[in-house]
């Protein structure tokens, strides 16, 4: 299992190896100066190993779109000026997607006292898929960070198939509620569609889940009571009652902060 990388360590000292530190690099990308002053960055990212992914499903070719293969891409840009697009394919992919998941969040907030960029939470899910689960399927790394765009912005399931193919906007379908209907039934359809989705979906809401229980225990939004937050912890547990059998670290992650609020974790079925 992949250690937990320190965060104060620069790019270069551990970007080559994996996907996992190639995320870790779009959360140290916030800090404009930080990338300005490590000119080995790119040179990092061109000449990375091409990470082991597990059943990477990306669709059939179809030149004119972003999740044309690695091989597509790497013919057409032989003459440009980056030196091995087929060993940074994954990460042109990501950063394609991270790019278009921060326009579209550009001027969302997440409910903390802070304030914080909302773009950070989709980072964070991403993040928490690679670092922590040990996900290197380039589709679900994309779905995490395009996960709340069709829910939360004005992008639709057509539009992200267009530009990311069938396989990630079919995972941000299955993590998309209806908002059409009042939240309370949506809560209720979480929990019972929960069992229902496919294993990338379920990774995905795992690390969802996992990022905003976190997120309560180090504060919660603005107006949240206590009584609220406990509420929200238990109708998280259900909802992951229905996702198990699918990643032991996420799994035992979570149930350690239910346990920690004192919600019982009654059995390992949906
Ligand atoms: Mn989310």
């Amino acid at each position: 299992m992949h250690a937990l990388l320190p965060g104060t360590r620069r790019f270069v000292d551990h970007f080559p190896r994996f996907t996992f530190d190639r995320l870790d690099s779009l959360l140290f990308a916030s800090d404009p100066l930080l990338f300005a002053s490590d000119p080995l960055l790119f040179a990092s990212v061109s000449l990375a190993p091409r990470a082991r992914r597990g059943s990477d499903v990306r669709g059939s070719s179809k030149p004119g779109n972003a999740w044309r293969s690695g091989a597509d891409r790497a013919a057409q840009q032989t003459t440009d000026s980056i030196p091995t697009m087929e060993s940074s394919s994954d990460v042109a992919l990501l950063l394609e997607t991270v790019n278009f998941a921060a326009e579209k969040h550009r001027n969302q907030r997440r409910k903390d006292a802070a304030g914080t960029p909302y773009i950070n939470h989709p980072i964070g899910v991403a993040r928490i898929l690679s670092h922590e689960a040990g996900v290197t399927d380039v589709c679900v790394l994309q779905a995490a960070l395009l996960h709340d765009t069709v829910e939360d912005t004005d992008t639709t399931l057509d539009e992200l198939q267009a530009r990311f193919g069938p396989v990630v906007s079919g995972i941000v379908a299955e993590v998309t509620d209806d908002k059409s209907l009042p939240k309370a039934e949506r809560k209720r359809l979480q929990v019972e569609h929960a069992r229902h989705c496919s294993p990338r979906a379920k990774l995905v809401k795992l690390a969802d889940k996992l990022y905003n229980l976190r997120d309560l225990e180090t504060g919660a939004p603005q107006g949240w009571s206590e009584e609220r937050v406990q509420q929200y912890f238990v109708w998280a547990c259900d909802v992951v009652k229905g996702l198990r059998g699918t990643n032991a670290a996420l799994e035992q992650k979570l149930d350690e902060l239910f346990t920690k609020r004192g919600v019982p974790l009654s059995g390992t079925n949906a």
